[in-house]
């Protein structure tokens, strides 16, 4: 940070010389210091030529999203937001009336460079007012957003502007700030990422931006409930549910940085990788000095935080990663559902057929085939649908994406499945492996449905 560094090094100084009178002074009791200390929030008088994609930094990539772009008026980088409704599609099969940035959920990844001055239009479509708060940004008090405290509300029709210099780098976001709980529940954020002017660090090769969200969507509607406070039935990284995400694709060897920001409306999340560990490098967009990098391979990214991480991608293959929430990695489903794990159907099917054409008792011996079974679904919803993979049908949906990592890309587009090297795949085990390791064959009598009954009973009883 250009001034941060100038306010450390100065207050270095000042404990220093505090110090050395520390002898005397302590006698009497610390005194405050007179001079005061340099703030960061003052403004940064050294001007910087603005920085360029290519030269001064790797763009980065926004799995289903795009870059804002801009255009530079005397120096200056100038962006526009429209703020306005926009006819999403979450997967495959759900689309709803959402409210976001220049036709997409959630807004164009902001990018920019440290030192640069932005401008940033804000135009508002909405039927009704909001504003924009630049999401740990250290701007001056009256370009920070929250309408009512900062600034009026833009109104419909209106477009705002905002101006500042950008004086830290690392990744944050933006988001609405005026009717926030309505705003936030349909989808109006976006990523805000400013790269360093003077970057250290070993470069990365692969830079992903991800936004988690989250969504009530009631099946058959297609208007995000926006005073929902607990039950959320869709999941997001950049506005999409698996199957709807794209993977994030990498060569062997490349340097990985994926920065994870959470917008939900209540829910924190615990994002997994799976295949791989990182290292977290930057918390709310600030830089981790190494030696305080935590490794691991679950990184929790609360509401209103973000996180980034960096990893080689040493591990060729097609590999999981999501939120470890499991009612995450679900789509739409209720949670008013009787419990029916166990449970003897009987002829209960049969029976109520007879007043509900084509019902079903489900979830007496799991779920995980409800997506694959491809049931009728009402129209416009993803009820527990996940997607075929390569060797079965994937049960999960939400929260879901791949890294796909692998040797010998020519490009970087989606490169499909991983093909496993030979002896590297989970099979089924031959008899004569089972009889030559374990000794015999297990009796693989799957449970019966009434056998299952009595077994949870005798456990109970
Ligand atoms: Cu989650």
């Amino acid at each position: 940070m250009i001034s941060r560094r100038k306010f450390f090094s100065k207050a270095v100084v000042a404990t220093g010389a505090a110090a050395l009178g520390a002898t005397s002074r302590s006698v009497q009791g610390a005194e405050p210091a007179k001079q005061p200390l340099e703030s960061p929030a003052q403004p940064d008088q050294q001007d910087y030529a603005p920085g360029e994609p290519g030269k001064d930094y790797t763009p980065v990539i926004t799995p289903n999203g795009s870059t804002l772009p801009y255009k530079l008026v005397e120096g200056i980088k100038v962006f526009h937001l429209v703020a306005e409704e926009v006819d999403h599609e979450f997967a495959p099969g759900l689309r709803a009336y959402c409210w976001g940035f220049n036709g997409q959920v959630h807004g164009p990844t902001i990018e920019a460079v440290e030192g640069d001055r932005v401008r940033i239009y804000v135009t508002n479509k909405l039927p009704e007012n909001t504003s924009i708060h630049w999401h740990g940004l250290l701007v001056p008090s009256g370009m920070d957003g929250v309408a009512g405290l900062s600034q009026k509300n833009i109104g419909p029709g209106e477009t705002y502007k905002y101006e500042f210099k950008l004086r830290q780098h690392g990744t944050y976001m933006y988001h609405s700030h005026s009717d926030d709980m309505v705003q936030i529940a349909l989808g109006m954020m976006g990523m805000f990422i400013i790269h360093p002017r003077t970057p250290t660090g070993p470069k990365a090769d692969r830079d992903f931006v991800l936004m988690s969200s989250e969504w009530r969507i009631d099946v058959g509607t297609r208007r995000p409930v926006p005073i929902e406070m607990t039950d959320f039935n869709v999941l997001t990284f950049n506005g999409r549910s698996f199957p709807g995400t794209a993977p994030l694709v990498a060569k062997y060897g490349d340097r990985v940085r994926i920065r994870f920001g959470n917008l939900s409306p209540m829910e924190h999340h615990p994002i997994h990788l799976h295949g791989f560990y990182w290292k977290i490098t930057e918390m709310d967009g600030l830089q981790v000095p190494e030696t305080a990098q935590q490794p691991g391979s679950t990184v929790l990214v609360a509401v209103g935080q973000t996180r980034t991480v960096e990893f080689i991608a040493d591990n060729p293959g097609d590999w999981a990663m999501h939120c470890h929430m499991t009612h995450h990695t679900m789509n739409q489903m209720g949670h008013k559902a009787p419990n029916l794990i166990g449970v003897r159907p009987g002829k209960l099917d049969k029976k109520v057929s007879t007043l509900l054409p084509g019902y079903m008792t489900m979830g007496e011996s799991g779920m995980a085939d409800m997506g694959e079974m491809g049931m009728p679904v009402p129209r416009n919803s993803i009820p527990m649908v996940g997607a075929p993979g390569k060797h079965d049908y994937i049960d999960m949906g939400g929260m879901f994406t791949i890294v796909k990592v692998r040797e010998n890309l020519t490009s970087y587009d989606d490169p499909g499945w991983y093909k496993n090297p030979p002896g590297t795949l989970a099979t089924l085990a031959s008899n004569d492996e089972l009889q030559r390791d374990l000794g015999q064959i297990p009796k693989a009598k799957p449970m019966d449905k009434n056998m299952q009954m009595d077994h949870m009973n005798m456990h109970h009883g």
